[in-house]
């Protein structure tokens, strides 16, 4: 098999890097470990940034999306029983979609099998050889048949656990790492959700999140241990613990329902650099991981795959080898911003145990400043909505 891009993964970064390359007329084969029903039901991100949004409607998959996606102009910022609002588009101009991921991955999907796309599912056994080389090829199992893909480039979207990472000689990647004490109890829910706008809580039981994935179903997350063990949770339990979290004393009323999915993530901020190798390119999970806070996963592997996709059309078709040389750099610079938010919102709001109640009220008093200054309430906007695409 020969194509331009071998693209290891099939979630929002793989998937968007092909459909862009395709709309450039540049050929790619995506290799998917998991089955096309399990990627399209794997619930993970539900918030995407104005520009993430944007570039769904500018290679025109945006219509479903704007179809059953929420527009959100605000969000709540709760603690001491008091709601703070951020008017984040009054302050930034821009809005934010409540669009979940699997839905974001079936519209990329449908559009690569209608394009008859090379989009291999259930592959297995890949790996990556001679990506030093000007002709890198990728070898894996498929439809019971070892196969090997020769390419020009590789594309390492293969998240956090993936094999192209790890494929680099130790010491060729810097890794920057930080494990927080805790995790996210998240929960689906068959209810209407309790507020139009996402509310994060700062409470002293821990943090809790209500969101939504859309008018009938809702997402919420509580602040858990990151060992915590799932069944020591009813679902009585969960929803008394976010009652008590979410409460504020102006009458805020939490409605419960069926919880049809539940399950506890971990919390760690996580950069490799660089985000290149020869003619290996990694972006999104593979190369960087932000805890959910900021809800910033999913749209940083937008903004990676917007830069090198960019960097490949000028490289395939002008000789233009520019972007590809910046490439690391320039995503970095954003990975980096969005690291920052991300890990400093839920420094903010999170209950840390190692805390002691000087640096309890400093977290609440930073909170009160935040909420309380148009200067505080601006940067949490026009971080929050997403930084320009670079
Ligand atoms: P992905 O992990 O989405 O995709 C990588 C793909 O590569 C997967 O489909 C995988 O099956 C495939 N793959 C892996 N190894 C392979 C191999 N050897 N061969 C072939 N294929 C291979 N973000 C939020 O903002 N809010 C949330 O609530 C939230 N919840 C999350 C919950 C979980 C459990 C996780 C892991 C992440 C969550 N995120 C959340 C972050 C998430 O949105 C990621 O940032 C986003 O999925 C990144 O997209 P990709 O880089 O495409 O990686
Ligand atoms: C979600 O809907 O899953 C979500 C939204 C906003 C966040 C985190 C998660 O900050």
């Amino acid at each position: 098999m020969r194509t331009q891009v071998g693209i290891i993964g099939g979630g929002p970064a793989g998937l968007l890097l092909s459909h862009l390359l395709h709309l450039q007329g540049i050929d790619s084969v995506v290799l998917e470990a998991r089955s096309r029903e399990y990627c399209e039901n794997r619930i993970r991100a539900g918030l995407m940034e104005h520009d993430s949004a944007q570039l769904m409607r500018d290679i025109g998959l945006g219509e479903r999306m704007d179809r059953i996606g929420l527009v959100h102009e605000g969000i709540v910022l709760r603690f001491d029983g008091r709601s703070h609002r951020i008017p984040v588009t009054e302050l930034s101009g821009k809005q934010v979609m409540i669009y979940g991921q699997h839905e974001v991955v079936r519209d990329l999907i449908k559009a690569r099998v209608e394009a008859q796309a090379a989009l291999l599912f259930e592959t297995s056994d890949v790996a990556i050889h001679d990506y030093e080389t000007d002709a890198p090829r990728i070898t894996f199992r498929h439809d019971g048949r070892d196969q090997v893909l020769e390419c020009d480039v590789i594309a390492g979207c293969d998240g956090f656990h993936g094999i192209c990472r790890q494929t680099l000689p130790d010491g060729f990647i810097r890794d920057y790492d930080r494990i927080y004490p805790f995790g996210w109890l998240g929960i689906l829910a068959d209810v209407a959700p309790s507020h139009d706008e996402l509310i994060y809580a700062n409470h002293e039981n821990g943090f809790a999140l209500l969101t939504m994935r859309s008018s009938t179903v809702s997402r919420l997350y509580l602040q858990c241990a990151p060992d915590e063990d799932i069944d020591q949770w009813s679902d009585d339990r969960i929803w008394s613990e976010l009652r008590v979290r979410l409460s504020d004393n102006e009458g805020f009323e939490l409605k419960d329902g069926p919880i049809t999915q539940k399950g506890v993530t971990a919390m760690r901020s996580f950069v490799a650099e660089p985000m290149r190798s020869g003619r290996l390119f990694l972006a999104g999970d593979a190369a960087h991981i932000v805890p959910p806070t900021g809800a910033k996963g999913m749209n940083l592997a937008f903004a990676d795959i917007s830069v090198l996709a960019r960097g490949l059309v000028n490289w395939f078709k002008h000789g233009d080898a520019e972007g590809l040389e910046t490439y690391s750099d320039v995503a970095l610079r954003r990975v980096w911003k969005a690291q920052r938010f991300s890990w400093w919102l839920t420094t903010l709001m999170h209950k840390f145990d190692a805390h002691t109640p000087f640096e309890r009220r400093v977290q609440i008093a930073e909170l009160d400043y935040v909420t309380g200054s148009k200067a505080g309430m601006t940067t949490i906007a026009e971080q929050y909505v997403g930084l320009p695409l670079m």
